[in-house]
């Protein structure tokens, strides 16, 4: 018996029935087994090991290439009742849902190892961890588990302490897009997914486990499980605040959350701590403070576009014990992607193993990632660990937009910020397959991670203004404007930080603004630009409004609200109106 815990027992042995796999591993996260595991894939070929003296412990893995992002369309909530799932997620019901995948699941894994992952998301001795069990017959799903999660034996004795875990089944079966699905079950805290290796598809503990499932679960249980980024902020006075921020798939949230302060502020003595780059689990605090876990142990983070000029951090935290996943390879087995370097070194190996020459597409999948451990990284703060979470001062949406939204905004109260949070639009991203640069709607981020209705999402939101009285300020920021010749506007990565100054500042009652329809605008010198090439023109363009262009926007929110019928939360469409109101006034 390898659990003292009986339902785990018999769900696995009922699995393994179904699955039928050669062997059955229960993790333990040990040094041995993440040997074992590296070595068995090395001599698979699914890790190619990369130069040991530049990146010692570094694995190439190069996935099938038609698994390369998440799959929307193949992506259900299984809930009794379909308004449950809402217009936000593609629904089936359960028993139909069970019935297609476990037809997928009839002896796919013969031949193969059937891995038991125990796991635990969030620091191990916190009350607002939750814990799962995800089966795998993925050696590369164990090998990024075991960095994404606190994952093994400590993770298997809270469960047996606790007795409930989430279940989650994983096979990448044949890889055959037309066989996979990602089904959650929350009402039975479940999943299945089959057919796909992928990081959001595959590492159940993630998007599945911590943001479908745990979306739903906050709401019953009082709390919010969102798609957000935690980063801490000192100010020259050593003062520390923290600030979530949402922003879709591939817009921004790994970057802000290992910003380097330009120089001036460095030797002022701003600081950057880093607690969470993708998801952030938020409880209301005795003190009527938000208090936020990051409930990941590492980064599966974009590489292309990470260069030294970008995000060196990351860089810096890449250069061992790190598994790279569709990037280009070098002559001497470097990792390579666009972005790192200019021009691309001679020899390049494609990501998908093919000599590489330029004008023929990118050497490195535009979605290719990184997984690291969060401790490698230069800005991580044991505050990553605190049990009771870090308190927030601040709450930042943001989406990619070419045009239209200002560089920052500020809600005018926590309504209007939910308003702003549900009115998230975004040019969509390679994190997902299918077209780029369309935009879409994509409320506080979650359009494809909230497991429940989002019209109850946002009653969900607007309600804990009943429960903490201290609530952080919302924000909505822009770092994509492009002027008409393409470029964007604003510099961005490190220099966000000239925004963070102004958030903060707001937070304490500070910093200049002009109050508009669309919430308070910094005047045109709020912002430090010192040091930048922007000119006072514009700064203006990209902090103003353009009223007809505002009143487009409205419309197609307002159809986009619609297809929540009645529960679309009254609060939301008279914020609606009021800004109409105020925009044709
Ligand atoms: P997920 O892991 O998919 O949830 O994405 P993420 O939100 O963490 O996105 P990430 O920080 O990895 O950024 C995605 C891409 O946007 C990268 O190619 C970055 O280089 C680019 N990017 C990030 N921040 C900025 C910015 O401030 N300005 C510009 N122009 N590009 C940015
Ligand atoms: C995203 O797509 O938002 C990611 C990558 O963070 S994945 O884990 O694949 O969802
Ligand atoms: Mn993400």
């Amino acid at each position: 018996m390898t659990t003292t815990n009986k339902n785990l027992e018999q769900w696995v042995s009922d699995v393994a029935r179904l699955t039928k796999p050669d062997k059955i591993h229960w993790c333990t996260g040990d040094e041995a087994e993440k040997k074992s595991i590296i070595d068995l894939m090395v001599k698979a070929g699914t890790f190619i090991p990369l130069n040991p003296e530049t990146h010692p412990g570094c694995y190439l893995h190069r996935s099938d290439p038609s698994d390369v992002a998440r799959t929307e369309h193949l992506t259900f909530v299984c809930t009794k009742d379909q308004e449950t799932a809402g217009p936000n997620n593609n629904w089936m019901a359960p028993n139909e849902g069970h019935k297609k995948i476990d037809a997928l699941f009839d002896g796919c894994m013969k031949g193969r190892t059937l891995y038991v992952i125990p796991y635990c998301m969030g620091p191990i001795d916190s009350p607002l961890s939750r814990c799962g069990v995800e089966i795998t017959d993925s050696a590369y799903v164990v090998a990024n588990m075991r960095i994404m999660t606190r994952m093994g034996t400590p993770a298997l004795k809270r469960i047996e302490r606790e007795n409930t875990f989430v279940k989650g089944l994983h096979s990448t079966g044949d890889l055959s897009p037309d066989r996979r699905f990602v089904m959650h079950f929350p009402e039975e805290l479940t999943i299945k997914s089959i057919g796909s290796g992928y990081g959001g598809n595959a590492l159940l503990g993630k998007k599945c486990h911590a943001l479908r499932l745990g979306s739903f679960q906050a709401r019953n249980e009082g709390w919010l499980a969102e798609h957000m980024l935690i980063v801490g902020i000192e100010n020259p006075k050593g003062e520390r605040h923290y600030v979530a921020a949402a922003f879709p798939s591939a817009c921004g949230k790994t970057n802000l959350a290992m910003l380097i302060p330009p120089q001036a502020y460095r030797e002022k003595g701003w600081k950057v701590f880093t607690v969470g780059d993708d998801i952030a689990w938020i409880h209301p605090g005795k003190d009527g403070r938000l208090y936020a876990i990051n409930p990941e142990a590492g980064y599966f983070g974009v590489a292309p576009g990470t260069g030294a000029n970008t995000n060196p951090t990351a860089l810096n935290m890449l250069h061992k014990n790190a598994i790279f996943t569709n990037v280009a390879l070098t002559k001497d087995k470097k990792p390579w992607w666009e972005g790192l370097s200019k021009p691309a070194p001679e020899g390049l190996t494609d990501w998908q193993g093919r000599p590489w020459e330029s004008g023929k597409g990118p050497a490195a999948h535009p979605n290719s990632r990184f997984t690291v451990s969060a401790q490698q990284c230069e800005s991580y703060t044991p505050a990553a660990e605190d049990a009771q979470g870090v308190p927030l001062s601040a709450i930042i949406f943001g989406g990619r937009r070419k045009e239209l939204a200002p560089l920052v905004v500020e809600s005018v109260s926590w309504k209007h910020g939910v308003f702003l949070g549900a009115s998230v639009a975004s040019e969509t991203t390679a994190a997902a397959t299918g077209a780029v640069g369309v935009v879409r709607r994509d409320p506080m981020a979650m359009q494809p991670f909230c497991g429940y209705n989002f019209g109850d999402y946002w009653t969900h939101w607007l309600s804990m203004e009943k429960t903490s009285s201290k609530l952080p300020k919302i924000f909505h920021v822009n770092w994509f404007r492009q002027d008409k010749a393409g470029n964007y506007m604003w510099p961005g990565f490190g220099d966000n930080m000239r925004v963070l100054e102004w958030i903060l500042k707001r937070c304490e009652g500070k910093g200049e603004a002009t109050r508009t329809p669309i919430g308070y605008l910094p005047t045109v010198d709020a912002i430090d630009v010192s040091g930048l090439n922007m000119t006072p023109q514009a700064m203006r363009e990209l902090l103003s409004i353009e009223v007809p262009a505002w009143k487009l926007e409205l419309d197609g929110l307002n159809e986009y609200f619609a297809k929540y019928g009645s529960r679309l939360p009254k609060d939301l469409s008279e914020e609606k109106k009021r800004i109409l109101n105020e925009l044709n006034s």
